[in-house]
């Protein structure tokens, strides 16, 4: 079977909700993908950053196998081994007392809410079904149904309401406006402290410390998503340490599993997550021993292979020789660490034809908001490795 055989086949089984890139993936490893034809292409996605630790990780991998092959899944009804050592190695490389697992990244910022609510009501003495959860314009959380209830994105939410009640939404990157947003009944502020979908919006510097010095103020909690902007994308553990902040809930997914499997997780500390009692939340593959070893892998993989002091070297690096490149079609280059967006003029006509010029020249990018090139590589990238991209990222940037 050939690239267009895939194609079609996939066309017609499949639900139309997506509209990628025509390379039909077969096999990976570090920083390339390989096609059904035998081409080779660079990831500048890393799935949206899931892949940080590069594809197909042999520590990883190893992690997987040899759990695979002991037992998979026990569901939380019974204990397993691998479960408490994950929870540990995760607060001690995070600094928050708990977690709490779960599979993909909306679900995790479902718990989050959750966690909130009952914050809200049991701590705060919010009363009852009155809590109200401030979030930001152009946020992307995930695809549930409250979490699209959180979005002002029209083609994520058009069709499918009525919309889960209790949210507020603010212009991101206002301090101010977060500030005049709060009542006595709001219960928390969720931030993503990057915007990715939003298209690599870094908002101005001090807005993450502003908010969190407003939220403690005023009694409210600060959770960020960092399921696409932590563990080492941005050049730090979590975007928010950018501006030396600890939000009270920090959310994570992606490469918390290193792109093997999904697994995301609430972080937060004893007085909040211990909150939860027995019932009112839980999975069935949530903290499954397959999930909890790999998990375990994905983390030490980020700190051996300083794959944080990585992003924040490489990143500083790519971003400048970006910004250096002679393009009539740029509007801008920002990012922090491996997250760098090229945003496009409205009259370059879009970025996808940018990245399907990409993709002819063997890098795969994915436009995001239109007119934004993401450029977002496992963090196991070399510098030799950029240095062979950048010529074929000014080619296309120089296109007519
Ligand atoms: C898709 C975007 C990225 C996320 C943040 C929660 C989730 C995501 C900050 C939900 C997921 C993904 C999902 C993917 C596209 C993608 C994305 F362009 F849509 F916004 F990464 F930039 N919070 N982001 O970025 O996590 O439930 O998917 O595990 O195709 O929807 P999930």
């Amino acid at each position: 079977m050939n690239t267009q055989d895939y194609i079609q086949l996939e066309e017609r089984y499949g639900a139309h909700n997506y509209h990628p890139l025509d390379v039909v993936i077969s096999r990976a490893e570090g920083v390339w993908v390989y096609d059904v034809e035998g081409r080779r292409y660079l990831d500048c996605l890393s799935a949206y950053s899931a892949v940080n630790q590069g594809h197909v990780h042999p520590k990883i991998l190893a992690a997987l196998i040899e759990q695979a092959s002991k037992v998979t899944l026990t569901s939380r009804a019974f204990r397993n081994d691998q479960l408490p050592l994950f929870y540990k190695e995760l607060s001690e490389l995070t600094g928050y007392e708990m977690s709490l697992p779960m599979n993909s990244g909306a679900e995790a910022v479902e718990t989050a809410l959750k966690l909130a609510r009952k914050w809200a009501y049991r701590v705060k003495g919010v009363p009852r079904y009155q809590a109200e959860i401030i979030v930001a314009a152009g946020n992307f959380h995930g695809r549930t149904i409250s979490a699209i209830s959180l979005s002002t994105e029209p083609l994520y939410r058009n069709d499918f309401g009525p919309f889960t009640p209790g949210f507020v939404t603010v212009p991101y990157g206002d301090a101010d406006a977060v500030a005049r947003a709060i009542t006595p009944n709001t219960a928390a502020v969720l931030l993503e402290p990057i915007q990715g979908e939003g298209g690599v919006i870094v908002p101005p510097q001090g807005y993450l410390r502003k908010v969190a010095e407003i939220c403690r103020r005023e009694h409210v909690l600060f959770m960020a998503d960092e399921i696409q902007t932590g563990l080492g994308r941005t050049g730090k553990l979590f975007a928010a340490q950018h501006e030396d902040v600890r939000p009270d809930v920090t959310i994570v997914g992606k490469a918390l599993s290193g792109g093997f499997y999904p697994i995301s997780a609430v972080l937060a500390d004893r007085p909040l997550l211990g909150l939860f009692t027995p019932g009112e939340h839980g999975s069935t593959f949530g903290g499954n021993p397959l999930a909890a070893a790999v998990g375990r892998a994905a983390l030490r993989v980020l700190v051996e292979e300083n794959l944080i002091q990585r992003a924040a070297e490489l990143g500083g690096y790519f971003l400048e020789r970006l910004s250096e490149i002679p393009s009539r079609h740029v509007k801008e280059v920002r990012g922090r660490g491996l997250l760098i967006g090229v945003e496009l003029k409205p009259e370059a006509g879009g970025a996808r034809r940018f990245c399907e010029a990409l993709q002819e020249r063997g890098i795969l990018a994915k436009e995001t908001h239109q007119h934004v090139i993401r450029l977002a590589p496992p963090l196991v990238i070399e510098k030799e490795i950029i240095d062979w991209a950048l010529p074929k990222i000014q080619e296309v940037l120089q296109m007519p």
